[in-house]
């Protein structure tokens, strides 16, 4: 299908890119494959918990010792006011009362976070091929702001490479195949469904964790997902990728600077969940015996935004 956009964000001629789902799930669509979770296939998903038991898959969102890329900074917590700013003396009985407040500063790309669909652009297109330049400093983003994928949960796969290697984590630069991947999923006895989120473990968060503490320079290199590892993604319609890693993707990139990204995100409409916290989930998961669960993650619903922090939810 052919599809028309102007530089507005309105039609003019742009062809959806080969294997994509532009135009897929309509002309002024901006949710992507978060469209392939069906209200049916969020009821199936809560039938996948079996322990009861909840995992937090967010870092925790401190200053230093996580990975963060340099220009992004550390998030901060301001205080606004404390207790001992006497701010309630005015107030009959505010003598007695005090509070706190703080300010927060969080760069949305840093920590535990979800990309938006406008976080990346190729050719200067978005997902569903909206021009970028919808996108402006002031306002952010006109078309594919994290605010247009809203909240959802759905049924979650765990493939935890490590464990399948038999290795503490993947070497950094390790590009993930999709070969891999489905030889983790038949190994650990769990399908993929349309709709699925994926999670993909690598290790490397156990291991950056490793450096820091012996006082050693993290690399750059990470494992992450190849291009080919993408085919697997598109092939069983999954809805959203998450990863322990920086990019999702493999760093040093697959092929081209943001292969995957550009794949994944643009061409594809499959948002990312990046820095998750995978560890213990994959411990409860191997004590449970299953690695499907429910997921529900929501993104603060900042208008115009590339990416928001997250605290992921995961229950088995
Ligand atoms: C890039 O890799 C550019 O950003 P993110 O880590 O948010 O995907």
């Amino acid at each position: 299908m052919t599809e028309t956009r102007s530089t507005e964000g309105a039609a003019s001629s742009v062809a959806p890119p080969p294997a994509g789902n532009w135009g897929r799930w309509g002309a002024e669509d901006e949710r992507g494959a978060l469209n392939l979770i069906e209200p049916e296939g969020v009821r199936a998903a809560a039938h996948e918990v079996r322990t009861g038991r909840t995992y937090s898959l967010a870092l925790p969102i401190t200053r230093g010792n996580q990975p963060a890329f340099d220009f992004r900074g550390s998030p901060q917590r301001l205080t606004l006011v404390s207790q001992t700013d006497a701010m309630y003396d005015g107030f009959e009985g505010g003598g007695d009362v005090g509070s706190n407040e703080d300010v927060l500063i969080i760069p949305s790309h840093n920590l535990t976070h979800m990309d938006a669909l406008c976080h990346v652009q190729a050719k200067g297109r978005f997902y569903n091929g909206f021009p970028a330049d919808t996108f402006r400093s002031h306002t952010g983003a006109g078309r594919c702001g994290i605010d247009k994928l809203g909240a959802f949960a759905t049924r979650a796969v765990l493939l935890d490479l490590p464990r399948h290697f038999d290795t503490p984590h993947l070497e950094g630069g390790y590009r993930i195949t999709a070969a891999d991947l489905a030889g983790c999923a038949e190994r650990q006895g769990v399908e993929v469904r349309s709709g699925d989120a994926l999670l993909v473990r690598t290790g490397y968060l156990d291991e950056y964790r490793a450096i820091e503490a012996s006082g050693r320079e993290p690399s750059f290199a990470q494992p992450g997902l190849s291009l080919d590892a993408v085919d697997y993604v598109r092939a069983r319609e999954i809805s959203v990728v998450g990863a322990d890693n920086s990019a999702v993707e493999c760093i040093p990139f697959d092929d081209r600077f943001l292969s995957v990204h550009i794949a994944l995100l643009v061409e594809s409409g499959v948002p990312l969940l990046e820095h998750l916290w995978l560890t213990d989930l994959a411990e409860g998961m191997a004590q449970a015996g299953t690695y499907s669960c429910l997921l529900c993650v929501s993104p603060l619903p900042v208008t115009g935004a590339t990416g928001s922090p997250i605290n992921p939810v995961a229950i088995v």
